[in-house]
């Protein structure tokens, strides 16, 4: 999936809003059919719809950065439907906050990305349909892209976020460090010494290459490193939670900041 590509099926964008961040090609949202920028006392939900095909890959997502049971309203049915099945059967990754499932295929980047939803505080439902007769690569870059461009667009202004984020996070002997901030200047290093060519179906390349993926699709800064650890499942779950647990930081509202961007430029869109 080219980063550059816009994204099919997107209604009309957001009103703008008061600090021009968003790019003009983005997903758009949904939130509000409001005109009026929100004001912290109403402020539009954090979320985000997206529905995507190619020859290669088949995804719709739907993404609510504060958990709850809600989605905006333009949420593929597909993404509904697998909501309503899980609701009655084995929705064991569904809690009273959050609602998760993740169907991508690719059952280890299930296991990652439930990671990275669960302790970022997210609410995220992905059903992928992808090409894995060949192999996983599509599937995992187009799935991690795409869930950057819903977090950018369920994110909006960055006003009033604490905009940077760093956390460590082990998994018995391993530990990673993520630090990210949200940026609009879209850039990666992610060293995760990972050895294994693959873990469950998922290619050990691809892993760094998914949360860089991610980075290029949110717009943000992030750079990830496994400090320690010898196994492989340890050392990828340990950087993902990492990553969780600074988006949730760099994302949370900061009281008394609210309608401020935080930069010196006094903007985040250039
Ligand atoms: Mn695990």
């Amino acid at each position: 999936m080219d980063p550059a590509s816009p994204i099919a099926q997107r209604p009309p964008t957001r009103p703008p809003s008061s600090d021009s961040s968003q790019p003009a090609v983005t997903p758009s949202s949904s939130s509000t059919t409001s005109s009026s920028p929100p004001s912290p006392a109403m402020a539009s939900p954090r979320w985000a719809a997206l529905s995507r095909d190619t020859n290669e890959t088949s995804i719709q997502m739907a993404l609510n950065l504060d958990g709850t049971s809600s989605f905006p309203p333009e949420t593929d049915a597909r993404v509904h439907a697998l909501i309503e099945t899980e609701s009655k059967g084995h929705a064991a990754q569904t809690s009273k906050s959050q609602t998760i499932i993740l169907q991508t295929g690719i059952g280890f980047l299930d296991h990652m990305l439930h990671a990275l939803s669960k302790h970022a505080g997210w609410s995220l439902v992905i059903t992928c349909k992808g090409d894995l007769h060949i192999d996983d690569h599509h599937t995992a870059e187009d799935v991690c892209i795409a869930l950057g461009y819903a977090f950018h667009e369920a994110l909006g202004s960055a006003a009033g976020i604490a905009r940077f984020g760093s956390a460590y996070a082990p998994l018995d002997e391993a530990l990673s460090r993520a630090v990210v901030d949200i940026s609009n200047r879209p850039y990666a290093v992610i060293e995760l010494g990972l050895k294994r060519e693959k873990i469950g179906d998922l290619s050990c390349e691809m892993i760094p290459h998914c949360m860089q993926s991610f980075a290029q699709g949110a717009r943000i800064t992030l750079h990830v490193d496994c400090l320690r650890g010898f196994n492989d499942h340890h050392r990828a779950e340990s950087a993902f939670k990492a990553l969780a647990v600074a988006m949730r930081i760099a994302t949370s509202k900061v009281a008394g900041k609210e309608g401020e961007i935080p930069s010196t430029k006094g903007t985040l869109s250039a």
